[in-house]
């Protein structure tokens, strides 16, 4: 006997939203106690990836002693800082319910591994969480999202060795203790799939290391990483049983170019390579098909006693993920020109979609696929943390930006996690990327803009910082308070 009815729209309790991270916006790099983030040091300049894939321990070293903050955008972000309160009270006309922000360990123990925390760095924290709370909007907090403090890549580099896992555990420790009773969603690794792309992602400089070399230092990393996940997830359910501690994957729907069967597996053995990571961190275990790659690439990750059992018993409870894009894979040879390399999705194009002016194919039914897949593989809730749309803006004479192609780009995402919905889906929110605009972070500049909220500054660092609120600022405060009833119509 089936049940002939279905969820018709969002859920009264969906999450409405948007997201961000430390490095993005905070700035206030070098005051009360703050030490450098991995982020912090590398320069701006706008090419795609051109500085966070090949740093060396001599660069980073240059970049830690040197203190300009023009040079290096993320030292500056949008200055959240010093403009938090105007910046929630925003999102509050807006209706937010949530907003996801991150903590950056850096600001917590300025070497990553000190032996007492920067008082300073969480009073800053308490107050935003204060503010938040001042507003009825729910924090969602990520623990680590591309910032691993840089004197721990001079010390232990990065996430490759195993001692960092010692240092992440008291960085938990401390900002669970404090904040378990005020946040009940928690996030672990913020795109824990990156972590093969490079020193973003693990803090490990691998740039001197043969390709074979990298993947083996990469995927270490990454267990240490999952390892650093399990342990938070332990000391959060031991301070809060009520609180969810997620795991958060970047969502490339891939598709295969072609029904040739080649393509078809090529895809599915690619897109194994993202699903591994919540398979690990929902299911629990380093799933079958990674023995046979890690054994054809020569690589053995080394684990602890205990690591499996940790693993196993402290997975997910939920799985968050960002969606930008899509992918496709094809098994035949085609010419340079015709792949396209964006953000951690390195594929071919596809011709039925277009672009972003930064190359990111515009997918929204990938979203619903996504969706549908990830609720039939894992059954635990969803939550989309990440999704927006990069793009330049223009300020009016009279202050206005009429950003209507990120309208577009943002309703028809949420057109289909609405359909993902009546699928079925258990999806707990939407949070968009981002609400006020931010430092990118693969381009380290202001040009390339998400907010629904324009900031005045520009990629030297120079502007006032005003806050201006875009038309999207309004379309999207009537989706949230509508609960996205009237999205179709807009089409
Ligand atoms: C995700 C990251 C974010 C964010 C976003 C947009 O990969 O989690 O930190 O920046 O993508 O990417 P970008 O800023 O590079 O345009």
């Amino acid at each position: 006997m089936y049940a002939t009815d279905y969820p018709r729209t969002f859920p009264a309790n969906f999450m409405w939203g948007g997201a961000s991270a430390a490095s993005q916006i905070e700035g206030a790099w070098n005051i009360e106690g703050k030490g450098l983030s991995g982020a912090e040091c590398i320069v701006g300049g706008g090419q795609h990836n051109a500085t966070q894939d090949n740093v060396t321990l001599k660069e980073l070293k240059a970049a830690m002693a040197d203190q300009a903050t023009n040079r290096y955008p993320k030292r500056h972000g949008n200055d959240f800082y010093h403009h938090y309160r105007t910046d929630i009270k925003l999102m509050a006309e807006m209706g937010f319910k949530a907003y996801r922000l991150s903590i950056a360990w850096s600001r917590i123990f300025p070497h990553g591994d000190d032996q007492v925390p920067n008082e300073q760095g969480l009073r800053f924290y308490d107050r935003v969480l204060a503010e938040l709370r001042h507003y009825g909007i729910e924090p969602v907090v990520t623990l680590f999202h591309y910032d691993t403090p840089a004197a721990l890549t001079v010390k232990y580099n990065g996430w490759a060795d195993r001692r960092i896992v010692a240092a992440a555990k008291r960085y938990t420790q401390t900002v669970l203790s404090r904040y378990a009773d005020q946040v009940k969603y928690w996030l672990t690794f913020n795109e824990i799939n990156t972590g093969t792309t490079g020193f973003h992602a693990t803090g490990a400089i691998d740039k001197d290391l043969t390709p074979a070399e990298q993947l083996q230092l990469r995927y270490q990393a990454l267990h240490h990483q999952f390892v650093a996940g399990a342990i938070a997830t332990k000391q959060l359910r031991e301070l809060n049983p009520q609180a969810k501690m997620g795991c958060m994957v970047g969502r490339d729907q891939t598709y295969p170019a072609s029904p040739n069967p080649a393509d078809v597996l090529l895809a599915q053995k690619e897109d194994q390579l993202n699903l591994f990571y919540p398979d690990v961190q929902v299911r629990g275990e380093y799933p079958e098909y990674m023995n046979r790659y890690f054994a054809d690439h020569h690589i053995h990750i080394k684990m602890a006693a205990g690591d499996q059992e940790l693993l196993k018993k402290y997975h997910a409870d939920y799985l968050s993920f960002s969606y930008y894009t899509s992918r496709v894979s094809n098994s035949r040879p085609l010419a340079s020109d015709q792949k396209i390399t964006v953000n951690m999705a390195r594929g071919f194009n596809n011709p039925y979609l277009t672009g972003t002016p930064w190359g990111w194919l515009i997918d929204p039914r990938g979203l619903r696929v996504t969706l549908n897949e990830f609720w039939d593989r894992y059954r635990v809730p969803l939550f989309i943390v990440e999704n927006g749309l990069g793009a330049v803006d223009q300020l009016t004479t009279n202050g206005q930006v009429h950003d209507d192609y990120r309208i577009a780009y943002l309703r028809d995402h949420l057109v289909q996690a609405k359909e993902a919905i009546k699928d079925g889906v258990d999806l707990l929110g939407y949070l968009m990327w981002s609400p006020i605009d931010l430092v990118s972070f693969s381009t380290s500049e202001m040009t390339k803009r998400y907010g629904l909220v324009y900031v005045d500054l520009d990629d030297k660092g120079q502007g006032s910082y005003r806050r201006i609120r875009k038309d999207s600022f309004y379309w999207y405060q009537n989706v949230i308070q509508t609960n996205g009833e009237k999205l179709e119509e807009e089409q």
